[in-house]
């Protein structure tokens, strides 16, 4: 079985500490860096923008997965689709020709990908997923670190990764939202091949980044 990949949600760490945790990061071999993007209008909330973007990619090498949840992508992802290895995605509804955005992203380097709301069937997707590298199938609604899962998304990162196995090219399959220690295992049946993990589990509060780093490893 192949490994599981981990994505830190790094909204959810200790700013204070970041170096640090990075370090830890890179020791363990985690595969990415997620990076929330909000805008106050596609979301109703902030997070963090491209300059810390930039710092991060100074610092650490682990690619950056870029998860933009803003209107208006086009005219936002060049400044976050320049970092060396990066994949960014946006959300379909956002973009009056996503395809376009798609080849956007591309352009300044980066792999593209697209976010998929709770409240998106899968076939909606279907004919953009021939172009994009990675699906991230939002299993909270988009906005907060901290909610609970909408148990239904489960069958769409299952009928998602289904229709990804079905094309010539791999698609990678993340899954964002309530990733805890409870619902990894049914996210991995799924088909999830990538663990967006904030608050729910590597930021639970109750052990080490280390040991639930490890404790995540264990899982799948
Ligand atoms: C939510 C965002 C996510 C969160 C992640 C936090 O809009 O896209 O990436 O950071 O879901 O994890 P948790 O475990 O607190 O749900
Ligand atoms: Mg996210």
């Amino acid at each position: 079985m192949k490994r599981v990949k981990i994505s830190p949600s790094l909204m959810c760490a200790n700013f204070i500490s970041l170096g640090t945790e990075l370090d830890i990061m890179k020791a363990a071999g985690i595969e990415y860096l997620h990076i929330d993007i909000m805008d106050g209008r596609y979301v109703p909330n902030f997070t963090l923008g491209p300059d810390f973007c930039k710092g991060l990619s100074a610092y650490s090498p682990i690619p950056l997965d870029i998860h933009l949840m803003i209107e208006d992508p086009d005219a936002h992802v060049q400044k976050f689709a320049q970092f060396p290895g990066a994949v960014v995605s946006f959300h379909p509804e956002t973009s009056r020709h996503p395809l376009r955005t798609i080849d956007l992203i591309r352009s300044f380097g980066a792999r593209a990908a697209i976010a998929v709301d709770p409240s998106m069937p899968a076939s909606a997707v279907a004919e953009m997923l021939p172009h994009v590298s990675l699906v991230c199938v939002m299993t909270v609604n988009p906005g907060y670190a901290g909610q609970k899962l909408i148990p239904e998304t489960l069958g769409k990162v299952r009928q998602i990764a289904d229709m990804a196995a079905a094309l010539d090219h791999h698609i990678e399959v993340e899954v964002d939202g309530n990733v805890s220690w409870e619902n990894i295992p049914r996210m991995i049946q799924a088909g999830g091949e990538v663990l967006v993990a904030g608050t729910s589990s590597l930021y639970d509060g109750k052990a080490s980044l280390a040991r639930n780093i490890e404790r995540m490893r264990s899982l799948g």
